[in-house]
């Protein structure tokens, strides 16, 4: 017997390049309709469909297969209360004390402020931590590796899995974030990565008149 197995990849799909075509292009519109909204729904959203999102993110590659991430799913009102009250309070250090005045100007067309309301209103808050290493039953300590590159991945799965459900996202990044890990519960080895905002976009949302980069701007094919 191996000690190390390897299996026949099964999964693989090949398909039709004409189809493959097809699917990057199809895939692209999809994606371009995702936006990040701040005024959500309070409608509520079915768990299963958070649970198989992250399922999704947790087919995620990682440095070592460690898959150094972990997510809190915040419905309870309770403690969704407590995560904006909180991040309230430090972006609110931000927006009037912290941020230099080109930082805030880059921010301006965005609409942004330092107050949170869908951290309450939207059925789910996603806090996501990287979990720096893992400690066995026995006390020993496992590494953990790449993590900023294996959370980020992981990350961007899950807003693509969100986003493929149905479901806006807002990507939130209070700064400090230290007070997550201790209103969550999470051991010191977790550091709260990005807060994850999900749900229903409230009625008539609008969205900032901004743009992405063209393909020439981001790529280059040598
Ligand atoms: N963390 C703050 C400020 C903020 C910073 C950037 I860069 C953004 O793209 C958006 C917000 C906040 O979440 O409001």
């Amino acid at each position: 017997l191996e000690k190390y197995p390897f299996k026949r990849y099964a999964d693989y799909i090949e398909y039709p390049l004409d189809e493959m075509k097809k699917k990057a292009a199809d895939f692209y519109a999809h994606m371009k309709r995702r936006r990040t909204i701040r005024e959500f729904s309070d409608r509520e959203v079915p768990r299963e469909i958070i649970e198989n999102c992250i399922r999704a993110a947790g087919t995620s590659p990682s440095g070592a297969n460690m898959q150094p991430w972990h997510f809190v799913v915040v419905s309870d009102p309770d403690t969704k209360r407590k995560i904006r009250e909180a991040a309230e309070e430090v972006e609110r250090d931000f927006y009037t004390r912290r941020a230099p005045d080109y930082w805030l100007e880059d921010l301006a067309p965005l609409g942004t402020d330092e107050n949170k309301p869908y951290l309450e209103i939207a059925p789910y808050v996603i806090v996501i931590f990287t979990e720096r290493y893992s400690v066995d039953d026995e006390g020993s300590r496992q590494n953990h590796y790449y993590l900023a590159e294996s959370v980020g991945i992981a990350t961007g799965m899950l807003i693509t899995a969100l986003h493929t459900a149905g479901l806006a996202t807002l990507t939130h990044t209070p700064h400090p974030m230290a007070f997550l890990r201790d209103l969550l519960g999470r051991p010191k080895t977790n550091v709260p990565y990005m807060v994850l905002v999900a749900g229903y976009p409230a009625d008539d949302v609008r969205v900032p008149d901004i743009g992405k980069k063209s393909l020439d701007e981001i790529a280059d094919f040598i």
